[in-house]
């Protein structure tokens, strides 16, 4: 996952971007509807299309058939936080569950693959940070932990798998970011570590699975993008990278294990959405890919593992929640799905 620039509304996981965009795309709640074909000829159209699918399924030409399937109903009733709405696996299954942080606790609903289940009161009383609240996995069980970010500290509540766990202070002293605070795997060990950008540098706290390590200097000068600065693991080796995106290009800093190497242009021209920009994987190659959210449309370009492809529309007509849009595999398959969340219910369109 990935962060940008509002900390406090942003959940990092693994490998996979989630932004939330809370009080923003207020104009409306398309959920898009798939193009319907025209009642005259529209039976030929479909049987011409089936059959361009079936030779590209029986020729291993699935080009044609990437992008996101059509909109389904994953609640049917309004389910979104007052302070915060995420998409992790905190059971262990390999599907993201919809995580909702309010004042007085955090639920959870589970991912079935098909839809959210009920309810789970996965506190039992308030749970969240001051400048911040996230869902990582940062004991290398599988199972997403809530942290929470505070002034003073850096608190986590493991992931029982049916609950998150009593209080554990991570740091014993403050731990944030002025431009960013973001919690993935840069060093490789399934563990996630704790990131913050300062003005100066990009500074790792690895985790030992029990609490964070001291600080390390992960560049030597500043490293932060105009538009956003995120984590996500692009190259596919397993480590988090460090992307940041400016109003010319996209770089990246690959991660080595022990630092980020120097700049990588990994697009030559301004790549960027007007609601959302989020690098994960939704072509299951495991390399995190670089998806813009627009007016109009979803835009992907796939990671190559040296830079990324030219735009692929991922949508053929806007799609985009008004209280948030995420990527998160939600199916378990391994592709990132795109998620909306709306005022009424979530819907979510799996890649294919
Ligand atoms: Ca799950
Ligand atoms: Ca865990
Ligand atoms: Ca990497
Ligand atoms: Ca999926």
């Amino acid at each position: 996952m990935a962060t940008r620039g509002n900390p406090s509304r942003e959940t990092l996981t693994p490998g996979l971007a989630v932004v939330t965009s809370a009080g923003r795309g207020s104009a409306g709640s398309p959920e898009g509807r798939p193009a319907r074909t025209t009642p005259r000829g529209g039976r030929f159209a479909a049987l011409a299309a089936l059959t361009v699918m079936a030779l590209a399924a029986t020729t291993g030409v699935g080009h044609a058939a990437d992008g996101f399937a059509p909109n389904q109903s994953w609640t049917s009733n309004p389910y979104y936080g007052s302070r915060e709405t995420s998409f992790a696996d905190v059971t262990g299954d390999g599907r993201a569950d919809a995580i909702v942080v309010n004042n007085d606790r955090v639920i959870v609903r589970r991912s079935t693959g098909r839809g959210f289940a009920p309810n789970e009161s996965w506190t039992s009383n308030p749970y969240y940070g001051s400048r911040g609240t996230y869902f990582a996995d940062v004991t290398g069980d599988g199972r997403a932990d809530a942290i929470v970010v505070n002034n003073d500290r850096v608190i986590v509540r493991r992931s029982t798998g049916r609950g998150f766990a009593p209080n554990e202070s991570w740091t014993s002293n403050p731990y944030y970011g002025s431009r960013e605070t973001s919690f993935a795997d840069v060093t490789g060990d399934r563990r996630a570590d704790a990131i913050v950008v300062n003005n100066d540098k990009v500074t790792v706290r690895r985790s030992t699975g029990r609490g964070f390590a001291p600080n390390e200097s992960w560049t030597s000068n500043p490293y932060y993008g105009s538009r956003g600065t995120y984590f996500a693991d692009v190259t596919g080796d397993r480590r988090a990278d460090a992307i940041v995106v400016n109003n010319d290009k996209v770089i990246v800093r690959r991660s080595t294990g022990r630092g980020f190497a120097p700049n990588e242009s990994w697009t030559s021209n301004p790549y960027y959405g007007s609601r959302e920009t989020s690098f994960a994987d939704v072509t299951g190659d495991r390399r995190a890919d670089a998806i813009v959210v627009n007016n109009d449309k979803v835009t992907v370009r796939r990671s190559t593992g040296r830079g990324f492809a030219p735009n692929q529309s991922w949508t053929s007509n806007p799609y985009y929640g008004s209280r948030g849009t995420y990527f998160a595999d939600v199916t378990g398959d391994r592709r990132a799905d795109a998620i909306v969340v709306n005022n009424d219910k979530i819907t979510v369109r799996r890649s294919r």
